[in-house]
Order: C-alpha cells, then structure tokens, then sequence
C-alpha cells in the first residue's frame, strides 16, 4: 500500500514509559524494541507538520488498578516518579506534539487515551481524520485507543512495525491485533507511507 499524508493526519504514541519497558515496573516483553520506529514516524509527521499525541499513563500511587487496591497490575507509572517517565530515546519534538495524561484519578482506570482525555477535542479542533497508532501495550492501551478512534469516527492506522503487546495470556496480542482489523482498522508499516 502506498498512502501519503494529509492535513487531517495525525500521530499517537501510546504509553512509550520507562516502566512498560524491559526492567520497569509491568514490563512488555521488548517494548523498547518501538522506540526506533517510532522516532521515524514521529520524523515523518514532524516533517510534515502534523501533530504528534504521547499519551501517558499517569496514575496516583493509590491507583485503583493497582494490587491492593482492587486491580490486577503492580503499581507502575505513578506520577511525578521515574517510571512514569518517557522512554529516554523517544525523539519528542519540540513544536505540534502534545502530552494525554490517562487515570489520572484514583478510581477510574482508562486503557484508552481517549478515556477521560481532551484527546478528541484536540484532534477535532485541528479538523484531524486520520490517526496513525502505535506504542504499548498491543493488547490493552493501543488496542482500546484504536478502538476508541474508530468509535469516535477517525480512521484508524495500526503501525505493526512499531507496536509490543503483554501478553498476559499468550496469542492477547494477536487476539487483540484481530479484533482491531475486525473493527476497522488497517496495518501499515513505514513502507507503507511515500
Ligand atoms: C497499560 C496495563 C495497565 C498499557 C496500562 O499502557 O497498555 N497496560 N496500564
Ligand atoms: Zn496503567
């Protein structure tokens, strides 16, 4: 497929935070492995002036998701620590991005960055269409942000090439990958963009 950009594109980084990487806190087996991709999309919207979304999982350290407080996930990505941190690689760039912080609040969790989020208002004010998504985890926060886009009417790309899942349970990710293509979604890789 060769698609090119248009005015009504736009770039959305899931969740590309220290503590989904190897080492941190609820790791994704080789989540550090979307780091270089990523940068060459994040280049190729950039370039082009098209706005880029990092979303962020900022939860406070009671976090209803958290085991002990009702969840199923070790405590990761509390606000204000290290872990919570971008990946140190993630090229972010100066002009037309913006950060979406998520479960912000203690009792409500939201895989997808649409979920609580001024994310739509953002990409409507800008007359976007088009969202490109990719990042961590496959099989919980991209999956529920592809499938909020498409919900909210946008036109969904799913960047195979630059997007790591869990996997709790294996084939999650696989599973999830299906169910995004059922609901409309279409995978690209970088090739795919002349
Ligand atoms: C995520 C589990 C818990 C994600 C966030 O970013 O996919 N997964 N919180
Ligand atoms: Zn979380």
């Amino acid at each position: 497929m060769k698609l090119r950009l248009t005015p009504f594109d736009a770039l959305i980084v899931v969740d590309v935070q220290r503590d989904f990487m190897p080492g941190g806190a609820l790791p994704v087996p080789e989540g550090d492995k979307v780091v270089a991709p990523l940068n060459q999309y994040i280049e190729r919207f950039s370039k082009a002036n098209l706005p880029v979304f990092f979303t962020r999982d900022w939860h406070p350290k009671d976090h209803i998701s958290f085991k002990g407080y009702g969840g199923i996930w070790p405590p990761h990505c509390v606000q204000d620590t290290e872990g919570a941190q971008f990946h140190p690689d993630l090229k972010i760039p100066t002009d037309n991005k913006f950060i979406i912080s998520k479960g912000t609040s203690r009792d409500f969790d939201a895989y997808s960055g649409f979920q609580g989020t001024i994310l739509n208002d953002l990409l409507r004010e800008r007359g976007i269409k088009r969202i490109f998504v990719g990042g961590v985890a496959t099989d919980y926060c991209v999956k529920n942000t592809v499938l909020g886009g498409i919900n909210l009417g946008y036109f969904v790309f799913l960047l195979m090439d630059a997007i790591k899942g869990v996997d709790v349970k294996p084939g999650d990710s696989d599973q999830a990958i299906e169910d995004m293509l059922r609901a409309g979604a279409v995978a690209i890789t970088l090739e795919d963009i002349s």
